[in-house]
């Protein structure tokens, strides 16, 4: 059965309450007796007085709440554990759970009926910043939102939040915490709402525009913003997520931006201010929830009331963003208008001398370097492959990622034909990324294991055209590349639901320079094989390795080889390469001979090879294609 809460979410804005911690400072409490010996710790007041945090929620629902938030802000076992009170995480969420459950049903009638938001914030440690690993923020989120289910909240509601990799872990517990309950995000829908400071920005530096193309890809029913700022600070973020998502939008300011009075913090927007202000939200963005956080009151809410007055969502018709990744801080589309999506190649251990050296040394400063001066020289992804015999590579792959998540603004693609090294890639990776790269060469377990983390992690995938026929290893003509690539997109989406748009197939570059018979026809089948599989899955990526072309040419030779060929590929349909971006030339700074010589070999017209730049000179000199 769908969510009651989803139903009325469609049907009408609902009016979410307000502060609950001022309510709480208001009333003189005992350390001892009231918060149990933990000073300024409010999550405790649900098993001591439950009386009082009844209290606060029956005066917003009084004052006209549709929904009320648990008191369980602070109710994850890393925070709680900060009191020692972890071993209590599920009985205290439960308790948060069933006080306002009680409150609500209390207060419901037949044509108004009222929701319990299980309440999770983002603690006091930042994932990104290393101060929490993955698997034990998952377990101890996973255990809170446990006690809340069992206590009867209607959503998990993860508010507050400062740093993406903790929404994605988060989502993650929920999606867990459900499963084990024998419940989905249907029956009780998880709500995220992030705060974006006065900078513009998540506290970790994420735009709305990044939140937002990073979280798409989960199941949650809804994206808000509450906290830090006051409506007005608000108003373009929550422009852009109505014009730009699909989903239920809400809404929850402080009462407006804290002043210092006699040395206490004040919040200074009045509730008709306030309630003007969200009315406003309501008509121009169509948002389905509207509360407050900080400094607001049972008397905002009650005003706020009284201007949504059960009237129905305005329409709007969003455009979800295009396909793409992003950085902790900002997206980037996969489709690049006037270009290809380059994707640095030279963070790699057996692509290059220097990565590898300074991956030896552990040098991660200059690591950090190498990956800049990619950004620089116009890389729009990053490709990180940490393969090396006799290193840890799951280790280097965790170092690495979690230095370039904050000092590089560029979406990361974590190569590896590991699944191990990729997801300890994963855990560190705040934005959403790429994963280089899934394939059928095992069988179909270990092609499923990847799309797995893939959703996991929202996180697009290469698939590369390699399957378990061992006779014929990877695809050389432009047949097998297709089928192994219509099998690839069937599965990937069909089974896991990865999105096509979010796919890259890789059709497989080999070396034509290898003098080899068998090696000679592979460009052209790679360039027919794009053209078809480009023809046929109009929205997936297409990507390769173009360097693994010219492997054994002189390096000028390797310049223009790859130039031409990735003009041609671009040509055929091909919208992203793995590459050096600074050694791929413009057709026209290419000589006229150049060109020719590596379209003659591309083409694998006859040739015979002669020396000076290393390439092959053509016998005849026949038109060039498409130059
Ligand atoms: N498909 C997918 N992923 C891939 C590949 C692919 N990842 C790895 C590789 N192939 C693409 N990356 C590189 C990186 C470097 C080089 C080639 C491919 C390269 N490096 C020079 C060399 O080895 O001679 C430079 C050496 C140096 O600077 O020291 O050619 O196909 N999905």
């Amino acid at each position: 059965m769908p969510s009651h809460l989803l139903t009325e979410l469609d049907r009408r804005v609902l009016v979410f309450d307000g502060a609950m911690g001022a309510l709480i400072h208001a009333i003189d409490l005992d350390i001892e007796t009231d918060y149990c010996g933990c000073e300024n710790c409010p999550d405790v007041l649900v098993k001591s007085r439950p009386d009082i945090i009844q209290d606060i929620h029956e005066q917003y629902l009084h004052a006209g709440a549709d929904a009320i938030y648990t008191d369980s802000f602070g109710g994850a076992a890393h925070v709680l554990s900060e009191f020692d009170l972890q071993d209590e995480t599920f009985e205290l969420n439960k308790r948060a759970a069933e006080i306002a459950r009680a409150a609500a049903d209390k207060h419901t009638t037949s044509d108004k009926p009222r929701f319990v938001l299980g309440s999770m914030g983002p603690g006091t440690k930042l994932i990104t910043l290393g101060q929490i690993d993955w698997d034990a923020m998952r377990a101890s989120y996973s255990q809170a939102m446990r006690g809340l289910i069992a206590g009867g909240a209607d959503a998990i509601m993860i508010e507050t939040c400062q740093d993406l990799l903790q929404v994605k872990c988060a989502i993650n517990a929920a999606i867990h915490a459900l499963d084990e309950t024998g419940k989905t995000p249907d029956d009780i829908p998880i709500m995220v709402s992030v705060t974006i400071e006065q900078t513009g920005a998540m506290l970790l530096g994420t735009s709305i525009e990044g939140a937002l193309a990073a979280l798409r890809g989960y199941p949650i029913a809804s994206l808000g913003l509450n906290c830090a700022t006051g409506p007005t600070e608000m108003t373009e973020h929550i422009h852009h997520l109505s014009k730009h998502w699909d989903k239920h939008v809400t809404v929850l300011p402080n009462a407006g931006l804290p002043v210092l009075v006699d040395g206490k913090t004040e919040y200074p927007l009045q509730p008709q201010a306030f309630a003007e202000a969200m009315q406003r939200f309501i008509e121009r963005d169509a948002i389905s929830a509207a509360g407050g956080c900080c400094g607001t009151t049972p008397e905002h809410i009650q005003l706020l009331a009284d201007v949504v007055a059960e009237r129905a969502p305005a329409q709007r018709s969003p455009t979800p963003p295009r396909a793409g990744a992003t950085s902790l801080y900002n997206p980037t589309e996969f489709r690049q208008d006037t270009s290809f999506l380059i994707i640095g190649e030279r963070c790699n251990a057996s692509g290059s001398r220097r990565f590898k050296r300074l991956l030896e040394e552990e040098d991660w400063d200059s690591i950090v370097s190498l990956a800049r001066e990619q950004v620089r020289e116009g890389s729009h992804i990053l490709d990180i492959n940490v393969d090396y015999a006799g290193r840890d590579n799951a280790g280097d792959m965790a170092q690495v990622v979690s230095r370039f998540v904050q000092q590089v603004d560029a979406p990361l693609m974590l190569d590896s034909t590991q699944p191990n090294t990729i997801e300890a890639g994963l855990k560190h990776a705040a934005g959403k990324c790429v994963i280089n790269s899934a394939n059928f060469e095992d069988g179909q377990e270990k092609f499923d294991d990847m799309c797995r983390l893939a959703k996991r992690y929202n996180a697009a995938l290469v698939i590369g055209m390699i399957d378990e026929d061992k006779e014929a290893a990877m695809a050389r003509t432009a047949d097998r590349k297709l089928a192994i690539a219509a099998r690839a997109i069937e599965r990937a989406n069909r089974e896991h639901g990865l999105p096509v748009s979010d796919i890259f197939i890789d059709p497989l570059v080999l070396p034509i320079s290898t003098g080899m018979d068998a090696d000679r026809r592979s460009a052209l089948e790679l360039i027919e094989g794009t053209r078809r599989i480009a023809a046929a899955f109009p929205e997936v990526q297409i990507t390769c390795g173009l360097s693994n072309v010219s492997f054994g040419l002189k390096p000028a030779a390797r310049v223009i080889l790859n130039s031409v060929f990735l003009h041609e590929l671009v040509e055929a349909g091909m919208t992203s390469a793995i590459v050096h971006a600074s050694k791929i030339l413009p057709l026209n700074k290419i000589e006229d001979a150049h060109k020719l010589a590596a379209l003659n070999l591309i083409y694998d017209r006859r040739l015979e090879s002669v020396g000076g730049t290393g390439l092959p000179t053509p016998a005849q000199r026949p038109e060039p294609a498409s130059v």
